[in-house]
């Protein structure tokens, strides 16, 4: 009871942050200034958790260019070749990565005459008729930042789904790249387009200024894609690499560009110079809310081991405005300040938990590897009784929108016992992402395809087919059945936001002390 109540403060910290920004619609989808104009690098979330069916491994998942509508052609959405896309593994709690897995792409169009991506039909990843092959070569680097080892030399990027004319079975197309990306320790890679699992309604400003809460319930990335890396690494590789003793993980992604950009006569650009930090993601909705626009763009360039640093997000980390904001438009009493609640579970993991055995405050996504995977995992994860859930790591099923609302309204009590407001227990109204996830890695859904040309969760009705070829599994999609969330009046989306927004304040707050726990 006492580690989940804690799990739930961590939780609440995690949310503030989303909902400052701007109309951000993402767990940190189009979150800062700079990085939401450059999509291909702006990462989206990221998880981690236990593989449910390989359960001597971890898997990562890092998702980038939010809100593709997958008809996007000709140029469809790919990963940047001048790109680095890291996956950071901390493994001893200080901060610093221990094992960072680098994605590098090459390729792209290969006859330039057309302005085809495919000629043709594709039943294969190398077809002829395939005319946009993308590459990517994975190095795994240590603390030093210096090269470790070549993971996977030439795997494929799966293609982007261009309708099912042309890709009339995208589940082969996707399992012929899985198999390019098998590391020689057993490591399994994935690069390629996918159904964004994030599942939301984020109608901040209407909520904000109408008050409605009647106003939810609507997925508005129903039908959208993203890029996704992903790796699944044995425990083993995890121990011989510093494994604290608990077990314990910290995780964030990243992008980097080179710090120089030449853009030539001919309208071609040469980047040049050092590498430099380009998006960071941890714990969801992070960034979304945190208070100015300015440091919405230094977070994003900020090391975890900086965060202690962060001198100007302190002060509204420990008392966030979120909570006072539902407070006044909808009347919930806001929890008490300082909120140090959501700091422990935001930036150290919750003792007992996730939180290794001794910790540098930052703010990382934390999983304890040793944590059982979750038969009939619940969509709340902890605050649902669910030890093998967010805050716990974040599985593609856990709904983190209305976990942090809820941790952020103060649901973690003083006893470690928690206690969910019932006003907002019906969260945003979406408790599902619109399509099932897969049974094995990399377990995000096929994208959609480019012949589902419906207006998706742009204010159109959802779209209504599934991708093709997938495997529809218990591991995703189900897991929301006894859930008190499930039963209770509905919450507006703004209210989860702002909370999330204060949470994140609180966080930055407890990693400036640089409190170290023993
Ligand atoms: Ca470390
Ligand atoms: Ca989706
Ligand atoms: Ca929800």
């Amino acid at each position: 009871m006492r580690r989940t109540k804690k799990v739930i403060a961590a939780l609440g910290a995690a949310v503030i942050v989303t909902m400052s920004a701007t109309p951000a619609l993402g767990s940190s989808h189009r979150e800062a200034p700079v990085v939401a104009g450059d999509p291909q690098i702006d990462g989206t979330d990221t998880y981690a958790f236990v593989s449910p069916d390989n359960p001597d491994t971890v898997t990562f998942v890092a998702n980038f260019d939010p809100f593709q509508l997958p008809p996007g052609g000709p140029n469809f959405n790919s990963f940047a070749n001048e790109a680095r896309y890291n996956i950071k593994i901390d493994t001893d709690g200080d901060a610093v990565p221990n094992l960072t897995y680098r994605f590098t792409f090459t390729g792209g169009f290969e006859d330039k005459s057309t302005f085809l991506y495919n000629t043709g039909v594709v039943n294969s990843i190398d077809d002829p008729t395939l005319n946009f092959k993308q590459s990517y070569k994975v190095e795994l680097v240590g603390s030093d930042g210096n090269v470790i080892s070549t993971v996977v030399e030439n795997g494929r990027a799966a293609p982007a789904n261009v309708g099912v004319a042309s890709m009339p079975n995208y589940g082969n197309l996707r399992q012929q790249a899985l198999a390019t990306g098998k590391g020689a320790d057993g490591t399994q890679t994935f690069a390629g387009q996918a159904d964004d699992p994030f599942f939301l309604d984020l109608r901040v400003f209407d909520l904000l200024y109408g008050g409605d809460l009647s106003e939810t319930g609507n997925p508005v990335l129903t039908g959208l894609n993203v890029n996704s890396i992903a790796v699944q690494v044995p425990k083993a590789v995890l121990a011989a690499n510093g494994l604290d003793a608990s077990g314990v993980v910290g995780v964030h992604t990243t992008s980097e560009r080179q710090s120089m950009l030449a853009i030539k006569p001919d309208g071609t650009r040469e980047p040049s110079g050092d590498w430099v930090q380009t998006s960071r993601l941890g714990n969801p909705l992070v960034n979304e809310v945190v208070s100015s626009v300015e440091l919405k763009d230094a977070f994003n360039a900020l090391a975890p081991a900086g965060d202690g640093d962060v001198q100007g997000l302190v002060d509204r980390v420990t008392d966030p405005e979120v909570p006072k904001l539902i407070e006044k438009i909808y009347g919930i009493p806001a929890p008490a300040t300082p909120r140090n609640d959501l700091v422990a579970v935001f930036l150290t993991g919750v003792e007992g938990l996730n939180q290794p055995t001794k910790v540098t405050p930052s703010e990382q996504l934390r999983l304890n590897t040793n944590t059982p995977v979750t038969a009939d995992p619940n969509r709340l994860g902890v605050l649902g009784g669910d030890a093998g859930g967010f805050p716990n790591g974040r599985r593609l099923t856990d709904d983190v929108v209305d976990i942090e609302l809820q941790t952020l309204e103060g649901a973690i009590q003083a006893d470690g016992s928690i206690k969910l407001v019932d006003a907002l227990a019906s969260g945003d109204g979406v408790n599902a992402n619109d399509v099932a996830f897969e049974a094995s890695f990399p377990y995000v859904a096929l994208p959609h395809p480019g012949s589902d040309t419906g207006p998706g969760g742009l204010g159109g009705p959802p779209r209504g087919g599934s991708p093709s070829g997938g495997v529809a599994t218990g591991f995703g999609g189900a897991a929301l059945s006894n859930d008190p969330a499930d039963s209770s009046s509905k919450l507006p989306l703004l209210p989860l936001a702002v909370l999330a927004v204060g949470v994140v304040m609180t966080g930055f707050g407890l990693s400036r002390s640089r409190r170290t726990t023993a």
